[in-house]
């Protein structure tokens, strides 16, 4: 009989066919922190305290204590995030499945349209494109939009805030009920902060990736990077939230397995 699968599979993690790609971007004090309208409450930015460093305050033993907002850098989303999940069973950090943080992904490509246009929208024809070239995206797979906008390392570019709000590529309002919907995706992830466009505020509905996505019980995936080290399609996703008792999301080191055989 062939040999067990997962015997495989450390096998080709251990010989280089299968490849770890990190899409996290580094937690520290200058990560970018959603900015909302001033009238909304505000999430913290990261923030690191020494508790000790081998001194007097612990001679053997280094370690710090932090804090962040929930949505802080590379994160994920749970449906109870937003108005529209919030009924759901099992919508919480701590309560969704364990199995729904490894899942497959789709890596959509459109990095060029993104550096022409800060306030690019991924459509429904785009995605109808890409399915002709790549296949139909398989319900339960992650649909991440590349844009390579996690190149953009200074916090003020990357935020991309001016007087109307900020300019930042996501979906069409019109692409994520179709994603949510007639795709049955597990969730959308973004290079951006949030997975929503910078202007989706002004979009009918408001946030339509939170509020469609959240309110079908799907997951996002915001600040994601190194997503031009993906494949179209083939890549598996591990994406598992910190188990926050009732959280919303938590800051997620997500991985991504490569085959390159
Ligand atoms: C709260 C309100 C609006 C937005 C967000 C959070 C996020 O983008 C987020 O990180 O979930 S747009
Ligand atoms: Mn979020």
């Amino acid at each position: 009989m062939a040999e067990n699968i997962l015997a495989q599979f450390a096998k080709a993690l251990t010989g280089g066919t299968v490849r770890v790609v990190d899409l996290t971007q580094p937690l520290e004090p200058a990560t970018p922190v959603i900015q909302l309208p001033e009238q909304f409450g505000k999430s913290w930015p990261f923030r690191l305290e020494e508790i000790s460093r081998y001194d007097q305050r612990g001679p053997a033993w280094y370690w710090n204590n932090f804090a962040c907002g929930e949505h802080t850098g590379t994160h994920f989303d749970a449906p109870v995030h937003w108005v529209t999940g919030k009924d759901y069973p099992n919508n919480a950090t701590d309560t969704i499945p364990a199995e729904k943080f490894i899942a497959p992904a789709c890596v959509i490509d459109v990095s060029h349209q993104a550096s022409n246009d800060p306030d690019f929208l991924l459509t429904r024809e785009h995605v109808e494109q890409w399915e002709r070239e790549h296949g139909r995206i398989e319900a339960g797979s992650w649909v991440l939009m590349r844009t390579d906008w996690s190149k953009r390392r200074d916090p003020q570019a990357f935020l991309n805030i001016g007087q109307d709000g900020a300019h930042v590529p996501g979906p069409h309002p019109e692409l994520v009920p179709f994603l949510a919907k007639e795709r049955d995706i597990i969730g959308w992830g973004s290079e951006g902060v949030g997975t929503d466009a910078g202007q989706a505020f002004r979009f009918d509905p408001p946030f339509p990736c939170h509020s469609i996505m959240h309110g079908s019980n799907k997951f996002g995936l915001a600040s994601l990077t190194n997503l031009d080290q993906l494949p179209p399609q083939g890549a598996l996703l591990i994406t598992p939230p910190l188990k926050i008792v009732s959280g919303s999301g938590s800051p997620c080191r997500v991985l991504a397995l490569v085959s390159s055989a």
